[in-house]
């Protein structure tokens, strides 16, 4: 069978990656849907194509980052991700909280480390700008602004999702999972009617 791919969501506390997660995976997130701190928490799911194909998707859902408090201790730095994950990721959801500029500031150093390990492969990376709640307008139009211009310039697709509303969700993990699971080339999978008719000229010999 196909492969999984195995895609790492975070981004900074409370910002909605499990919701995000559990809305897309079950459909069953509301308003009053109770969510806890995760620690780590794994999904297994298929994902559609936007050529129809179901794929194999293992989602690994971690622990929100903390913003650095500038004020309080003006020398700490970002807090990063555990970096085992970096080894093994085929794909990463950047989610940040459009109502929170900090939010973003996590992701553009969040990004920044992935850059640094991705020595081995390929990784596809989307970015999220989800709202956790009534947006004060103007903040928001900032922040969602920053963010589309700065995944313009990282090459990175950015999609504003609301994880109360399922169908937000669908565009960026289908453009996820068609990136990860690009449609075999004719070459490498010759159709049967051309195996056929190579075979009928002789130029395959099917005995041994
Ligand atoms: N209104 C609204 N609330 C949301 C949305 N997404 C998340 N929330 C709420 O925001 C809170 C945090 O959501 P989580 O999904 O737990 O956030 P998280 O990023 O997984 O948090 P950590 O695991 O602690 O990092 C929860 O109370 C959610 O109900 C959203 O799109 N709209
Ligand atoms: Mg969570």
């Amino acid at each position: 069978m196909g492969k999984t791919s195995k895609v790492i969501i975070c981004g900074m506390k409370s910002v909605g990656k499990t919701a995000v997660l559990e809305q897309l995976i079950y459909g069953n997130v509301t308003a009053t849907t109770e969510f806890y701190p995760t620690i780590e928490d794994i999904y297994v799911s298929n994902v559609e194509t936007d050529r129809g194909t179901k794929e194999k998707f293992c989602f690994y859902d971690t622990a929100g980052l903390l913003a650095p408090n500038i004020e309080n201790s003006p020398s700490s730095g970002y807090q990063s991700l555990p970096k085992h994950y970096m080894a093994f990721a085929d794909g990463y959801v950047l989610v940040y909280d459009v109502r929170k500029p900090e939010s973003l500031a996590v992701l553009m150093n969040l990004h920044k480390d992935i850059e640094r390990s991705k020595e081995k492969k390929e990784t596809m990376i989307i970015v999220l700008g989800n709202r956790t709640g009534e947006p004060d307008p103007k903040l928001h139009e900032n922040t969602v602004t920053k963010a589309s211009n700065w995944c313009t310039r990282e090459k990175l697709k950015h999609f504003e999702v609301n994880a109360m509303e399922r169908s937000s969700l669908y565009e960026g993990f289908i453009f996820l999972s068609t990136k990860l699971n690009p449609a075999p080339t004719k070459s490498s999978f010759p159709q049967l009617p051309t195996l056929t008719k190579l075979t009928q000229k002789g130029i395959i010999r099917t005995d041994s």
